[in-house]
């Protein structure tokens, strides 16, 4: 590729073109220990949970998005961390599990979708930032999450193995083993996995209550009678239980079963490409208590809850190509889900097992969407969507819970509301003609229903339920550029949105007790409450190959906000913050460093926030080392090695959720994050 004068519009075009000589080819980059994951085409960021990572994640599925820019993962003790995407939590982040939609069951959100989500044992994590996507999903509104499993064509018969063990510090270790065997016509598969880990210390050697372990079991029959077709039914369980740092009580139960059949046809018609369906059910079970991960103050009873929720769904999709440029995905997906809690207040007299569950709250949503997919030029496209989803919520609540102790008459009891919400994008890809990179540009508008945790379990400013909010609307734009070339690799993205009716949850209003006289008794409610936002921001990453296997990576995500109704700052968004690594890789050995730096957080809201968490006070800045190493002695075997926070640095992300006071505990402001942390992993795959 020649380089021409005429067209460097952008800075970075100046700074890189000395680089851009030789010949197109991207060389591969094979990290043995992932520390960042790179955008490789316009807002899609894909990338391999198998592969080690640093920092080492927990087992669950928001740790490992850490990884990519623009990710932040509240965190509430050693597991179960609620992922932030561009500052947006909760329902604004679409997760789908080999398409399937989980939703956690504790209204205090100790089980994130996350939660039950064994990374290692999928085949791939990709995110479609912002609301540039309508296929999978309705509420995508800062992004869609999508955790799935490989269903490539079989063409000879064998086993395909991947094991994995990993110890650290702290007592954690990890256990993995997936095994499928296939045949053109079938496959079976089938993975474990196990992880746990005792209370971690942060960099001043303080005991963190966050101890946890997870065991998961999933197994897949898939059938292929010809060529074009496949068919699966799958089916697993998972169960564990965490200590939390951050509240009274811990996850003593997170049981989730669940079951999906899938089938897709290929090459049905010159104009039918593809048709893809699936139906999917799953139940979570959820226990949390003050006795069982804890002791109990003196006098204190020991107290449970144990909601559950069950969903079930379904998706019916069809790819058509109306001719070689145009492709279009035209389907429709529904979700139904019950919400149901039951609990004690006194476990010895009246256990919970005896008592009945309550349904409190029942979600319908059957949506319909048209994506397609036009290059109009060979070096230019454009993507664009439209979708309608028709929710329907049902309010079961007889009363309110108002704090431990007090309950009143639910004011929305027996109520349904219905909403149609539409969403949709348009965007603009081009291929420059004088560099390796591709620009884009898109608009996209996603309409979001408030999920359980605004309607069901919060307030609102002048009632006892929420039920009734408002929807949340987005109109954002998303402009960047996907940059790879030779010896350098990178991607810009910038973001910034209008946010009608963003559902704030504020924890800083004072209502009257029950019974108590206005300005006699007050109470500290948590509200929902609709207010108008913007926020805006950028992520960029760059990979220089340098000289000999070695190369460099920079990463830099920032994101501001602004809460418009209330001219205050938007709350939980994380700080500025960059990494900077060296990394040493020639296919055998490798090592690295990587250098993490997080500013100050100035723009702040106490009190308010998401349904995730609320700002505490505004946050220092840290920077914290880690080093790692990779040691490849043949294809199938690698071992990984990494001292994370080698300095042992004592620090806590801002959107950390505030320490409890828990007996034989020290307080802290914030759940620090782990100390040094040493570990070991080895795998085997064949
Ligand atoms: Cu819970």
């Amino acid at each position: 590729m020649k380089m021409t004068r005429k067209t460097l519009p952008l800075a970075i075009a100046a700074l890189i073109s000395p680089m851009a000589m030789g010949e197109d080819s991207t060389v591969p980059v094979e990290e043995m220990v992932i520390t960042t994951v790179r955008m490789s085409e316009p807002l899609r960021v894909v990338t391999d949970p198998r592969q080690p990572r640093q920092p080492l994640p927990a087992h669950d599925g928001a740790d490992y998005l850490k990884t990519i820019p623009g990710f932040s993962v509240v965190r509430k003790g050693g597991a179960d961390g609620d992922p932030i995407f561009r500052g947006m939590a909760g329902s604004r982040l679409s997760l789908l599990v080999d398409g399937e939609t989980v939703l956690g069951g504790c209204g205090h959100r100790m089980d994130p979708p996350t939660a039950y989500i064994f990374p290692e044992s999928f085949d791939s994590i990709e995110v479609i930032k912002g609301p540039q996507s309508v296929q999978h999903g309705p509420g995508n509104a800062a992004g869609v999450v999508r955790f799935e499993r490989n269903r490539a064509p079989v063409t000879e018969s064998g086993w395909d193995v991947h094991a994995s063990a990993l110890g650290a510090s702290f007592g954690r270790h990890d256990e993995v083993i997936d095994a499928t065997y296939k045949n053109p016509r079938f496959q079976l598969r089938g993975t474990a996995t196990n992880a746990s880990q005792n209370d971690y210390r942060d960099g001043d050697g303080t005991r963190i209550h966050s101890s946890y372990n997870r065991r998961s079991a999933q197994v897949s029959a898939a059938w292929t009678p010809d060529q074009d077709s496949f068919l699966e039914l799958s089916g697993g369980v998972s169960d564990g239980e965490a200590a939390y740092a951050d509240r009274g009580m811990d996850g003593s139960l997170f049981d989730r079963e669940h079951l999906g059949l899938k089938a897709s046809f290929d090459n049905i018609s010159p104009l039918i490409n593809k048709i893809d369906t699936q139906v999917y059910y799953q139940y979570i079970d959820h226990v949390m208590d003050n006795y069982s991960l804890r002791s109990l103050p003196e006098g204190a009873k020991q107290r449970a809850m144990n909601p559950d929720r069950e969903t079930l769904g379904g998706r019916l999709a069809t790819t058509l190509r109306t001719s070689a440029e145009l492709e279009w995905v035209l389907g429709l997906d529904v979700q139904h889900n019950e919400h149901s809690n039951r609990g004690s207040m006194n476990q010895m007299m009246m256990p919970y097992q005896q008592m009945t569950r309550q349904t409190d709250a029942q979600f319908r949503q059957n949506g319909l969407f048209a994506e397609s997919s036009w290059d109009f030029r060979p070096d230019q496209s454009i993507k664009a969507g439209l979708r309608a989803d028709h929710w329907t919520a049902r309010d079961q609540r007889q009363q309110v819970a108002l704090g431990m102790m007090d309950s009143a008459p639910n004011p929305s009891a027996g109520q349904s509301r219905s909403d149609t919400l539409y969403s949709a994008f348009l965007r603009h890809e081009m291929q420059l003609e004088a560099l390796p990179a591709m620009l884009y540009a898109g608009l996209g508008h996603n309409e979001r229903f408030p999920d359980y945790w605004e309607m069901i379990n919060k307030e609102s400013v002048d009632s006892l339920s929420a039920f009734n909010i408002e929807s949340e609307k987005v109109t954002q734009l998303d402009v960047g550029l996907v940059y790879s070339h030779n010896r350098i690799n990178g991607s810009f993205s910038l973001f910034y949105n209008e946010i009608n009716d963003f559902i704030l949850i504020d924890s800083t209003v004072m209502k009257p007790t029950m019974g108590g006289m206005m300005g006699m008794n007050m109470r500290s409610a948590t509200v929902a409450r609709s207010i108008d936002a913007r926020s805006y921001g950028a992520e960029a990453d760059v990979t220089l190959a340098l000289a000999d296997n070695w190369r460099t990576e920079m990463t830099l995500a920032s994101v501001r906000g602004r809460n418009k109704t209330d001219d205050r700052a938007l709350p939980q968004l994380p700080p500025l913050e960059a990494t900077v690594g060296l990394h040493y890789d020639d296919r055998r050995w490798s090592f690295g460093g990587m250098v993490r730096a997080i500013a100050a957080q100035n723009h702040v809201d106490p009190g308010r926030g998401n349904i995730a968490g609320q700002d505490i006070d505004i946050t220092g800045s840290a920077t914290v080392l880690s080093l790692n190493a990779g040691w490849r002695p043949s294809e199938a075997l690698l071992f990984t090695a990494g001292i994370d926070n080698a300095l042992d640095h004592s620090y806590a992300e801002h959107v950390s959720r505030a320490g409890a006071s828990i007996p034989g505990f020290d307080q802290t402001q914030r759940v620090n994050e782990p100390g040094r942390t040493l570990w070991l992993k080895a795998q085997f795959t064949f």
